[in-house]
Order: C-alpha cells, then sequence, then structure tokens
C-alpha cells in the first residue's frame, strides 16, 4: 500500500460528479485535450464531445448516464467516469461510485445550486469516497470569488480547504496561485498556465491564504499545529503529505479553481490527482477486497444495438484477460468474450485488464451494474451494495403494435439490468405495464432508448388509479334466473342479505338455508356468481367491503344448474347493488416528504392544492438545514408530485410513499372519474 503523501501505484479510476450544467462533460473534454487522449477539445454546444455521446444524451443536451473515458498522463492512466448531475439519473453516478479511488467535484459559485452540491456531496461523503472540489467557470467569475468557502462549506460535511486564489486582472480572473506550492501562474487560453513571479500584493495575500490552509490542515496533525504557533515554516514536502493524507481521509475537501472551456486549471488538477488521490490498493481495502483470485466491480452495464452486451467493470486486484470465467455472489456472470478500453461510445480491443483498469467486458450474459465479479474457486462477497432511490414518478407503457407485445418484455428486462432505479410493475387489473422511475426525464430516455435501440414504437399514459367502490347500506335482494327457449330450461332462484363491511373488511360469503331451498352442491356457485358480479360494480369499478349471505331460493329439479345459480347470484348483485347508496373509494398513502428547509412553507401549500392532509413536520435526522413533511395524500395526487416537489426546491426535495388505507370521496372529483370511468369502458 501507498505511504501517506507517496503517490499511489497503478491505473486510476476518478470520478467526475457534480450538479447539472456545472461543466463535468467539458472537463472531461478538456482533460482528454491536455492530456492528448483527443486531439480537439469538443464543446457541448458543438455536440462533439467525447462524453454525453448517446443519441439521447445529444438529443436533450445533458448526461443521461455515466461516459467512460481513458487517458493517459506522465505514464501513467486515468479512467474518468463523467456523472451526470441531474437528480433523476444519479443512480447512475451512485453505482459508479464504488469503483472510483477519488471524485472531482465539479461546482459553480452558485448559491441556488447549494442544495444539490449538498445531496452530491452526501453520497461521496456516506460511500467515503475522498474527494475534490473544482471550482468551474472561473472566466465568468465576478467578486463573489471572495466568498467561496461562505457559499460552499454549508454543502460539505468536511472542511473545504483552499488549496488556489484566484489573482486579477482588472474583474477578470487571469491566473491563480497555488498555496502548496507557493507559486503563482497566469491562465493561457487552451495551453498550460505559466509561471510568473509572486511577488506584491499577491504574495500578501498568499501568505494570509496559505496561512489559513495551513490552519485547516493542522486541525489533524499535532505537529503542524505546533509549528504554526511558533511560527516555524513547516517544509512543503510536510504540507504536501499533510494534503494528500487528509484527502484520503475524509478529512478535507480541497478546493481548485478553473475553468473547462478554456482548460484552464486542468494540469493543476491532473497533478493533484496524480500526487494525491490514493490508488487502486487504498480503494481495494476501503471495499474490503480479500485477498487471492481477482476482482472486479461492474460500474455500468450497456446493451448497445449493435456492440451486444458491455460490462464496464473496475479491476480491483489480480488480472482479468480473454476467457475468463466469472462469477457473482448469485451464480455464474460468464466467460470474458473481449476486453475494451473505452472512450466515451468508442470502445477499442485491449490486453488483459490489471488491478486498477477500468474497462468494458464483452458478453457477461448474467452480469449487472453493482455485481462483484470475481474468478476463485468461491465467489467473492459483494463489495458494495447500492440500493437505488425509491421511485417517485410513474407511466404506464404499451407496445404500439401487438406483435411487438413479447419484445418490449425483453428490452424491458434489459433496460432495469442497465438501470435498477427504473422498476416495471404489471398491472394485471387494468392490463397495464406501468414503469416507475425518478422522474420524467428518465422514464422519456427509457422510452426513447426502447425505439432507438430495440426498435420499439411505444404509447404511454398515466396509470390507471386503483380505485374501488362500496355500499353505504344494506338491502335483501333476490335474483332469479329462468329461462324455458326451446329443450332444456335454465332455473336458478336466490335471496340475498347485502350489507356493507367496515373499511378493509373486503368480501365476505356466507349463507342461512333451512330445509334445503338452495340444494347444497349450488351454494359455490351462488357464491362464485356474487365474486364475478363485484368485479364491477354499479360506479365502475370493483366492489370491496361488502358480504352477501344467502338466505332464501328456490329451485327444479331439472333445470337446475350450477350454471342458472351462478347467474342468479349473479343477478342479485347486480340488481341490489344500486339501491345501497354505492359510493367511491380512493385510495389515502402516507407520503413523507424531504426538502430544505426554506422549502417548508412551500409543502404546505402545494398539499392544500392536492388534497394532502398535513400530519407533522420535523427536522431531517443527520442533515442539517432539511425538514420532514409527513403528509396523507389520495394516490391521483402522487402521479406528478415529483414534479412541483422539484420546482419547489431547486430540484432536490424527494418523497417516499406507501399505502395507507381507503376513503370514500364524494362530490365534483368522485362524479369526475366515474364519468370517466363511464366514457373509457363504452
Ligand atoms: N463560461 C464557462 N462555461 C462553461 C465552463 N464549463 C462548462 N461550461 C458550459 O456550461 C454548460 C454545461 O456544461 P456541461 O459540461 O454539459 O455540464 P455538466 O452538466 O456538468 O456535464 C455548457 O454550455 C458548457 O459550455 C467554463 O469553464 N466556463
Ligand atoms: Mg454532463
Amino acid at each position: 500500500m501507498a505511504q501517506n503523501g507517496t503517490r499511489a501505484a497503478g491505473p486510476r479510476c476518478i470520478a467526475l460528479v457534480g450538479p447539472f450544467q456545472s461543466g463535468k462533460t467539458t472537463l472531461l473534454e478538456a482533460i482528454l485535450a491536455r492530456t492528448g487522449a483527443i486531439q480537439r477539445q469538443g464543446t457541448i454546444d458543438g455536440g462533439n464531445t467525447v462524453g454525453d455521446a448517446s443519441k439521447e444524451a445529444r438529443h436533450h443536451q445533458m448526461s443521461v448516464e455515466i461516459s467512460v473515458a481513458t487517458a493517459s498522463f506522465k505514464g501513467d492512466n486515468y479512467t474518468f467516469v463523467d456523472s451526470p448531475g441531474s437528480v433523476e439519473f444519479i443512480h447512475d453516478m451512485r453505482a459508479a461510485l464504488p469503483a472510483v479511488d477519488a471524485a472531482v467535484v465539479v461546482c459553480e459559485l452558485d448559491e441556488k445550486k447549494v442544495p444539490q452540491l449538498q445531496l452530491i456531496l452526501r453520497e461521496l461523503e456516506d460511500q467515503k469516497i475522498p474527494r475534490f472540489l473544482f471550482l468551474n467557470k472561473i472566466d465568468k467569475a465576478d467578486a463573489t470569488i471572495h466568498e467561496v468557502l461562505r457559499v460552499l462549506q454549508p454543502a460539505s460535511r468536511s472542511k473545504l480547504l483552499l488549496r488556489q486564489i484566484p489573482t486579477f486582472s482588472g474583474d477578470i480572473v487571469s491566473g491563480f496561485v497555488d498555496l502548496a506550492l507557493e507559486r503563482a501562474f497566469v491562465y493561457k487560453e487552451h495551453a498550460p498556465s505559466q509561471v510568473i513571479p509572486l511577488e506584491g500584493d499577491a504574495l500578501d495575500a498568499e501568505k494570509t491564504a496559505r496561512f489559513s490552509m495551513l490552519e485547516t490542515l493542522a486541525d489533524h496533525d499535532d505537529e503542524l499545529m505546533e509549528q504554526l504557533l511558533e511560527d516555524v515554516q513547516p517544509p512543503r514536502d510536510k504540507v504536501f503529505d499533510d494534503l494528500a493524507k487528509e484527502l484520503r481521509d475524509g478529512l478535507v475537501c480541497p478546493v481548485l479553481l478553473g475553468s473547462a472551456t478554456r482548460t484552464n486549471g486542468v494540469l493543476r488538477l491532473m497533478k493533484a490527482l496524480r500526487h494525491e488521490a490514493p490508488g487502486v490498493a487504498e480503494t481495494a481495502k476501503r471495499l474490503g477486497v480479500k485477498p487471492g483470485g481477482s476482482v472486479a466491480y461492474v460500474l455500468k452495464t450497456i446493451n448497445s444495438s449493435h456492440g451486444g452486451k458491455m460490462s464496464v467493470a473496475r479491476v480491483l486486484s489480480g488480472k482479468i484477460g480473454d476467457g475468463v470465467h466469472l462469477a457473482t455472489p448469485e451464480g455464474d456472470a460468464g466467460r470474458v468474450a473481449a476486453v475494451f478500453k473505452l472512450m466515451g461510445q468508442q470502445s477499442e480491443k485491449r490486453g488483459p485488464a490489471e488491478a486498477g483498469d477500468t474497462v468494458a467486458f464483452g458478453k457477461l450474459d448474467h452480469a449487472k451494474t453493482g455485481d462483484t465479479l470475481s474468478d476463485g474457486q468461491q465467489a467473492h462477497p459483494p463489495v458494495a451494495k447500492v440500493v437505488p432511490n425509491a421511485p417517485v414518478l410513474s407511466v404506464a407503457v404499451a407496445a404500439k403494435e401487438r406483435k411487438d407485445d413479447v419484445k418490449l418484455g425483453q428490452a424491458l428486462t434489459k433496460l432495469l439490468e442497465e438501470d435498477p432505479s427504473i422498476t416495471v410493475v404489471h398491472n394485471a387489473e387494468a392490463h397495464e405495464v406501468v414503469l416507475w422511475g425518478q422522474g420524467e426525464m428518465q422514464l422519456r430516455v427509457a422510452t426513447e432508448r426502447l425505439s432507438d435501440r430495440f426498435g420499439i414504437a411505444t404509447a404511454s399514459h398515466k396509470p390507471t388509479v386503483g380505485y374501488r367502490e362500496t355500499i353505504k347500506k344494506g338491502i335483501v335482494q333476490r335474483g332469479r334466473h329462468k329461462k324455458q327457449s326451446g329443450g332444456h330450461g335454465q332455473y336458478g332462484d336466490v335471496v340475498l342479505d347485502i350489507k356493507p363491511l367496515p373499511r378493509g373488511g373486503g368480501f365476505a360469503f356466507n349463507e342461512e338455508i333451512k330445509g334445503g331451498v338452495v340444494p347444497r352442491n349450488y351454494i359455490p356457485s351462488v357464491e362464485e356468481g356474487v365474486i364475478d358480479a363485484l368485479k364491477h360494480g354499479p360506479l365502475g369499478f370493483p366492489v370491496v367491503d361488502v358480504a352477501a349471505k344467502l338466505i332464501d331460493g328456490s329451485y327444479h329439479t331439472v333445470d337446475s344448474s350450477d350454471m342458472a345459480f351462478q347467474l342468479a347470484g349473479r343477478l342479485a348483485v347486480h340488481e341490489g347493488l344500486p339501491q345501497c347508496q354505492p359510493v367511491l373509494l380512493e385510495p389515502i398513502y402516507q407520503v413523507e416528504i424531504v426538502c430544505p428547509s426554506e422549502a417548508t412553507a412551500k409543502m404546505n401549500a402545494l398539499m392544500s392544492g392536492r388534497r394532502g392532509q398535513i400530519l407533522g413536520f420535523d427536522t431531517r435526522a443527520g442533515w442539517d438545514g432539511w425538514d420532514v413533511v409527513r403528509v396523507q395524500m389520495p394516490e391521483s395526487e402522487i402521479g406528478d408530485l415529483i414534479v412541483e416537489v422539484r420546482s419547489a426546491t431547486a430540484g432536490v426535495g424527494s418523497f417516499t410513499f406507501k399505502f395507507d388505507h381507503m376513503a370514500e370521496l364524494v362530490g365534483r372529483t368522485a362524479d369526475q372519474i366515474v364519468a370517466a370511468r363511464k366514457a373509457q369502458a363504452a
């Protein structure tokens, strides 16, 4: 294992994460250009970046999944995982994080984006990933640049540490001073920064800023603290050692400056990664990888329309090449058909992958995102378990053409393999396939993939809400089925005592037949008829919370049959229920919303507009500045709730929900629901 402060060995894997639109994909492009992995630096507007090369990402001009690209810098390989910033696609980032040695959190100095930054830093803190902040768009910086720590610190649980301070030419940031190196640089567009003498005001500013950087480091280093108190200049190597150690231990989060579009600050970032980020040995230790055998972690699964299946994986120990059989803790993963180096959408065959390498394995039929692969006698236990966030939005999808029904099922299985934060629910009652996911864009992209990659045109609509109906009063109702048309007649005659049951009572059937007026063997048929009739009540919905008691009837020795008594039972229910004050029941859910405290009041207003009943407010445990709001709310109102919750919380609010009870619904809303059902049935 690498000692603190000395360079870690082997290929690295680095995540680029951060809020939406902060410049991650552009930074990846800048890194690839600066390290010579690509000839020309593409741009987002130009639609020619290595990241975001999928049809869906280009179309929406945003990252909708991670992109992976490998570059070489000073003899070492670095694989970068460019992650989407949108919360809807956050699972792609979360599932990739176990594989990385460190993360570069790309951010802007924008107070409005701090909650998003906090959400992402939280993921890194929870997974114990060492992290740098890269304060991007420095070319657009204004006076607030001096407030970096005030603005950004609330987002981070670990101490932010300014590694660099900007220098100005007029109002424009023209360069920076590196506080660890104690050197001044001026930015050059698309070229390495140039060293200039550190003197005058810049030197004074450097002294003050360096002192606060050292103070932050000294919080976790008594020797350094003593040196500072005694006014002794600590040796430069000691400062670098401390920077590396405290970064790796997650005690500090160093802040670097730059501009991805101009390729400024990129070289310093690469150097910081080279000297300070941990390597695969430490990452394997973090994940509890056991010695012996080869182990890899699948950070992404890609099913392309032409290339077949690829499992993007980081090798954590050992060596994995063509032909190797791999297993997951659940069973066989398959045989590696080929090993690829990745450059966005492009892949290139390469030799065996060794510890530290991030590659794509071809044709591991049974591997999925998040799997731990190993080649030993016994499968290695999972090195990480990333549980997707609970879904918040749903849409029903159907193939436009019947012939695609089977293909749709297969394609959905593949989509879920790639993105476990989507789930599929089959609603047998409504004959619907319902996709559940993290937001509108994610579900839209999922349906786009169904057509782009699998050639299935789909139509989508709002999923059916699970309404029911019940009755408010009882009735004694006769049902007589009698037919005398030609030959054999049909005869069944029953009297049912129909009564409401308490809420949640379901359905009950019993009988009180005396003197064999309805022969025993026909009674189950009566019950079947009743059950059948309850599938569609007078309002058009399944009827629940009713009891039916068979109390009387008559039969005919020749004409009676199971069928005739079934029909008689049905008839009694059909004729009786409309007179029992039928009433609509709607599902009510318990919803728990989490949001930054300043949005809590807005949630209140939002709930009253959606027939929500607030049950209580609380502070969110372990989340400074966040609240939990508990509400009861009808299922129909939860449908697109996430859209409004996000727009009231700069995208970071969310909720979970579970079924609570069925409640009576009367009045205009109920009338509309019943009318819509009738229209649909007609
Ligand atoms: N001025 C300026 N714009 C940038 C910089 N980096 C990225 N952008 C722009 O910010 C937008 C979002 O960039 P992108 O890389 O897609 O952000 P991502 O969502 O974090 O991947 C694009 O229009 C970029 O051109 C930068 O350093 N300076
Ligand atoms: Mg991006």
